[in-house]
């Protein structure tokens, strides 16, 4: 008996800055709906799923922000998404801006505010939780961009690793190896590699990414937004043999474009479902957990090939440093 789950990527077309909590919620509850029409087991959605991509606006005082978090889940607001998973029996991906009241690395409890996800069960409990790592931006007001992208402002590094969890999924309780990522932690290796060392088979990511380069400091063919986002997640999962699940939140926010093309990879690299529009869609595929066997056991048989002893810059170095400078040593 294959061990295959049938997963839904919902990619959300835009939430406007205006709009509250409710608008998004109704089209999550639809995009619910239709998940269960067609059998999906597992649900995804983007990255900060319940607003606007609100770190493009500048705030001086991060206190007049807080709307833009959930401060608890569920709430009213969020109950009905709660209601629906419990109802069509879905396991859901949430990204969503969190606001937390808890210990920082000094013991001291204070409120704090990450960029996170969660796989929810379809009871309703918090099967694995995961705060962003890579905060991409910056945090003060950058003058010469287009555009400001301000998630250094508004959250802190995540806390807790890149976390994988065995749980079982869908109406047959199939157990599947679930990690998650966020947006641009995407483009970093060293993020999937930690979850494929914990046997990864589902990464589930979701994204809000700017269809268009905003740092004005050189220009970049809107083209290749799209192709560096799918070679991210199309590497990620080849390299540890997992299957990804890749979200947009899409469409023009208050003028500002997000582009879609959502996916569903396969652990051989191979994207199996395309979302083909910036609006609400609901992508579906049959995954067969058993193809992770082969690169696992094969060409990333991680106990048997790999070198970490060559590997020491990766923890030990942040920034780059430059190589030595050669010389002939005779004319
Ligand atoms: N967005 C973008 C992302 O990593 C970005 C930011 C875009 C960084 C393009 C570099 C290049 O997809 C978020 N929210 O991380």
């Amino acid at each position: 008996m294959s061990r295959t789950v049938t997963v839904a990527a919902a990619q959300l077309g835009p939430i406007q800055k205006s709009e509250g909590r409710e608008v998004a919620v109704g089209r999550m509850l639809r995009l619910l709906e239709r998940a269960h029409q067609r059998g999906a087991e597992v649900v995804v959605f983007p990255e900060l799923a319940l607003t606007t991509f609100f770190p493009r606006w500048y705030t001086e005082n991060l206190d007049d922000a807080d709307h833009w978090y959930e401060q608890s889940l569920p709430s009213p607001a969020t109950q009905p998404l709660f209601d629906a998973i419990r109802r069509y029996g879905l396991t859901i991906y949430l990204g969503y801006a969190e606001i937390a009241h808890e210990a920082d690395e000094q013991g001291v409890v204070r409120k704090r505010r990450f960029n996170t996800s969660v796989i929810i069960a379809p009871n309703g409990e918090v099967i694995l939780k995961y705060r962003k790592v890579h905060l991409p931006g910056h945090a003060e007001f950058a003058t010469h961009r287009k555009v400001q992208h301000l998630e250094k402002r508004y959250f802190e590094v995540g806390n807790l690793g890149f976390p994988v969890v065995r749980a079982p999924v869908g109406r047959a309780g199939l157990d599947v190896n679930l990690g998650m990522l966020i947006c641009n932690d995407r483009r970093w290796p060293e993020a999937w590699r930690v979850l494929g060392l914990q046997q990864v088979e589902l990464v589930l990511l979701g994204y809000n990414t700017p269809a268009v380069n905003q740092d004005n400091r050189g220009f970049e063919a809107h083209h290749l937004r799209v192709l560096h986002s799918q070679l991210a997640i199309q590497s990620g999962c080849y390299q540890n043999a997992c299957f990804g699940v890749a979200v947009a939140k899409a469409g023009k926010e208050d003028g500002f474009e997000l582009f879609g093309h959502s996916i569903i990879v396969n652990p051989q690299g191979e994207i199996i479902a395309m979302a083909t529009t910036w609006d609400d869609e609901l992508i579906v595929a049959d995954c067969n957990l058993d193809m992770c066997e082969l690169g696992r056991t094969t060409i990333f048989n991680f106990e048997k090939h790999r070198r970490p002893e060559a590997y020491g810059r990766i923890v030990e170095q942040v920034g780059s440093s430059a190589p030595p400078v050669w010389k002939p040593s005779k004319s």
